[in-house]
């Protein structure tokens, strides 16, 4: 199907005849949304309700990518270039609807056209569920990239795993507990997905690898089970142009529905339990962000997704004719973090077991061919140990203990003779520095003892480029993390691509009335400056215009009011749109300190508590919006929920100060509340310790938006700064380099609370009397400050109390903040996500731009 030539059978100008083009002009996209009712959704028109219409649209829409997407598959075989890979365990899509509408610049068509049919384009875009298939930021990014890759006409696929229940749905309990359930995406049918039945793979587990005697190293994997891996296809269209990328995702499904053998024999619950396991792979997203390792399934899910695509670039790949050594010249593929790093082992295991290719040459063939980007160096998440037997594919271990036992130590003994304890920390197997080749027997079972295995090594030594995603980070991995193999290949095998993100759907799509403003300012077509965002800068030449400035202010307004109309219906909170709309919205985690935040909004309700009502009618009134989920086993995130909760529960109905602060926590965050919440922000907070937040991308999307930053001296926040000016930002803390020795300090040399910050003392003694209800309960979390402080809460609190204070000054001067907001806006060219993906095209994966005409 992918570019085999085949004339039709039958008559040409019959097939030619039948050939769909694409719908434009509203006469045929109402056409084509009520011919979906009547045949795709077998619906009478008087009983389509808004679900109906999105549906009808959806489909209506998806024909369109349909044509396009052939077209771009056709095209890309046809030139046989290279072509690039992004696996990645995490997709996080968001809605689809308006991206494609917009991509397709077909939003105005199709809005007048659901109109005639009695419908609201808003309502119906209200209605499609988010593709949740990722925890945050690293699940987004992929998302972003993709999108780039369409835009620019780079032939890029995605692949990963089609979960059944994507990251869970939050509930919050009324005493601030977060509540998990599942997140049952599909339940409607997904329009935006097309089942391949033509394209799936076998996947085999367990069983044993039985080497040959023939002096060539294969080995012939038996046994164990087999899983069928059948693959979905998202059509990922770019902007203003008809490439249209592929998102393939894998779905697990049993071999055939029973395993015959267990039935014959009359064992029917072991047929069924089989069946049952073979389909959970793929059953649901680990919750997890940054830490998850040791769990089973989860690295079965890594070998499944790994093994199937893998072997699906090998069969394109093969479609070309061309010899396997010239593989590296047509295949690129990018590892997000070291979720598929069981990719090195496999392609070694496909180039030598199936391919016959000789080791060395089939470990050039891997390391010309994967490129590796890590995205954290917390020492949590850095666990990416495995016991590697568990999963049971002796076949990796085999390949990876030949690797690991021969050639790596051999290679690091030579550059480094005698020193065994950098040979002991470069080892890909924890706890095992092999000097002698193992002797293997010819048969290695998965019941082999466990041995840990550390991912990012083995990633780092399989590809030929690592990278980090900004400036700061890519330093630190350099330096910390991965500095022996620095020593050993050298500083040309590391790089820095620091991340960026679509303006697509975190402008265009998410601000349209600024998007408008802006395209009405700098006359240009809209598109022109999507795809070339440092176009912004034209704004510059406006700043000093009082009706620009005034037109600027008013879409923040707008957007201020149209997020709280939302919460009114959602939620049933008022919120007064006058205040200063102070957002902080992530994950919940330690390193990025909501805590921080928190005892800053304690620590000021206080203050206008003690204040005279006088007094307080000086004070800038503030709404400090938080959302963001917490893993379901993170005690002290969950706790941290609790806090805010609470806090949020005393302060808005306090009668003294409910006119000053207001605290809202806003359940289940998702891409679409980020749409919404992220235009309406003034500031927003990005506050982890330095050192801990590798980028954070959400920074970049406030920026775009004309919101200002909050943050502390670490990932992207430096780079915005860097191209916004030290006075369009406000930075507070400590500096990396300063980090470790304060924490040093808090261990062998403790200093209490109260002496280090009185102001930060008497907030923690106000939790722990009961302020906040439920006396006692905060104390695991207010124990983590008083004792070793890891995240330094302590060591940064004044420092942030007095950038607050900065930040209501700032603010008290309208037209200066106004000015602050488009000069941020104006500079975040560097920001976009296609500038990140130029970055890898060029320089990691060497393809070229391929328009489909
Ligand atoms: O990746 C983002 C960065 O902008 C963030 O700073 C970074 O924290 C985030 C294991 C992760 N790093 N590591 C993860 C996610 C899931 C998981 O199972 C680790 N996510 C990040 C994009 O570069």
């Amino acid at each position: 199907s992918e570019g085999k030539e085949k004339w039709p059978r039958g008559e040409e100008s019959v097939w030619k005849d039948g050939l769909r083009s694409l719908d434009t002009g509203v006469p045929s996209i109402t056409k084509s949304i009520v011919n979906h009712v009547q045949t795709s959704l077998a619906r009478q028109p008087h009983e389509i309700d808004d679900l109906g219409a999105y549906q009808a649209a959806a489909l209506s829409v998806r024909d369109n990518l349909i044509i396009n997407w052939n077209e771009t598959q056709l095209h890309y075989s046809r030139t046989a270039g290279k072509r690039a890979y992004y696996l990645s365990l995490e997709f996080l899509m968001g809605r689809a609807l308006d991206n494609a509408l917009l991509n397709l610049g077909l939003k105005q068509e199709y809005t007048e056209g659901v109109d005639k049919l009695g419908f609201n384009m808003e309502d119906l875009l209200a209605q499609e569920r988010d593709a949740g298939l990722g925890n945050g930021g690293l699940g987004r990014l992929a998302a972003c990239y993709l999108d780039s890759s369409a835009s620019q006409e780079l032939p890029v696929w995605g692949y990963g795993l089609r979960y059944r229940y994507g990251i869970f749905q939050q509930l919050i309990s009324p005493d601030g507990q977060q509540l998990e359930a599942p997140d049952p995406w599909l339940e409607n049918s997904n329009p935006w997905e097309l089942p391949r039945i033509d394209v799936s793979y076998e996947v085999r587990f367990h069983g044993f690898a039985e080497r040959l005697n023939d002096g060539s190293g294969r080995a012939i994997w038996e046994g164990g089970q087999e899983v069928l891996a059948v693959a979905y296809d998202v059509p990922i269209p770019g902007c203003n142009t008809r490439n249209t990328n592929n998102l393939r995702l894998w779905e697990s499904k049993p071999k055939r529905g029973f395993d015959l053998n267990s039935f014959n024999a009359g064992d029917y619950e072991r047929a069924v339990e089989s069946s049952n396991s073979a389909a959970a792979i793929t059953s649901v997203l680990y919750p997890n962000d940054h830490t998850t390792f040791g769990k089973e399934l989860r690295l079965k899910q890594q070998y499944f997704w790994t093994a199937a695509s893998l072997a699906d670039i090998m069969r394109r790949f093969k479609n070309l004719g061309r010899p396997i050594t010239d593989f590296p010249q047509f295949v690129s593929i990018q590892l997000n973090d070291t979720h598929p790093t069981l990719a090195v082992p496999e392609l070694m295991r496909l180039l030598v077991d199936d391919e016959d290719v000789p080791w060395n040459a089939a470990w050039n063939i891997v390391t010309e061919t994967f490129f590796f980007t890590n995205h954290t160096v917390l020492p949590r998440s850095r666990h990416g140990l495995y016991p590697l037997c568990n999963i049971s594919c002796p076949g990796e271990f085999h390949a990876l203990q030949r690797y690991s036992g021969v050639k790596a130590v051999i290679s690091v003994e030579r550059k480094f003779p005698g020193d065994r304890e950098r040979l002991a920390r470069m080892s890909l197997i924890e706890g095992i520095v092999m000097l002698q080749p193992i002797d293997h027997d010819s048969k290695v079972s998965s019941e082999s003892v466990p041995q840990n295995v550390r991912m990012a090594h083995l990633a780092c030594i399989g590809s030929r480029k690592v990278n980090g995603v900004a400036e700061l980070h890519s330093e630190l991995v350099q330096t910390t993390i991965l500095k022996d193999f620095v020593d050993f290949y050298g500083v040309s095998k590391f790089g820095n691509v620091t991340n960026g993100i679509t303006p697509r759907r975190w402008l265009d799509q998410c601000n349209p009335e600024l998007s408008r403003l802006i395209t009405m300012t700098l006359n240009v077509e809209k598109s022109v400056w999507l795809k070339d965002l440092t176009k912004l800068e034209g704004l510059l030449d406006c700043v000093e215009d009082e009706d620009f400035r005034e037109d600027w202010a008013a879409v923040k307004q707008a957007n201020k009011e149209r997020l709280a109309h939302h919460m009114q219906v959602t939620l049933g909170l008022n919120v007064n749109t006058k205040a200063m709309f102070d957002v902080q919205i992530k994950r919940l985690h330690e390193y990025k300190r909501q805590t921080l935040n928190i005892l800053g909004v304690i620590h000021r309700y206080l203050t206008l508590k003690s204040m005279t009502p006088e007094e307080r009618k000086t004070v800038t009134p503030r709404n400090v919006f938080f959302a963001g989920k917490a893993a379901p086993g993170y005690y002290i995130a969950k706790l941290t929920i609790r806090l805010i909760v609470n806090v949020a529960r005393v302060v808005n109905s306090d009668p003294d100060t409910k006119d000053y602060l207001n605290v809202f926590f806003l359940p289940d965050y998702s891409v679409t509340l980020a749409e919404v919440l992220i235009p309406a922000s003034d500031i927003s907070q990005h506050i982890s310790t330095a050192g801990t937040e590798a980028s954070g991308t959400s920074n970049m999307k406030f920026c775009l938006n004309g919101g200002l930053l909050l943050g502390t001296v670490d990932g992207a926040n430096i780079e915005i700064a860097e191209e916004v000016g030290p006075s369009n930002v406000f930075f507070f803390g400590h500096l990396t380099p300063a980090v470790e020795d304060l924490r040093y300090q808090h261990i062998y040399h403790p200093v209490p609370v109260e002496q280090k910050s009185p102001a930060l003392a008497k907030v923690l003694d106000k939790i722990s009397s009961g302020l906040f209800g439920d006396r006692g309960v905060y104390e695991p979390l207010l124990d983590t400050i008083r004792q070793g402080d890891y995240y330094l809460i302590t060591e940064d609190f004044d420092s942030y109390i007095e950038a607050l204070r900065m930040v209501d000054e700032a603010y008290n001067d309208r037209t200066e903040w106004i000015k602050k907001s488009i000069r941020t806006t104006a500079k975040m060219g560097k920001f976009s996500s296609d500038r990140a993906i130029q970055d890898y095209a060029q320089e990691y994966w060497n393809i070229e731009s391929t328009k489909v005409k």
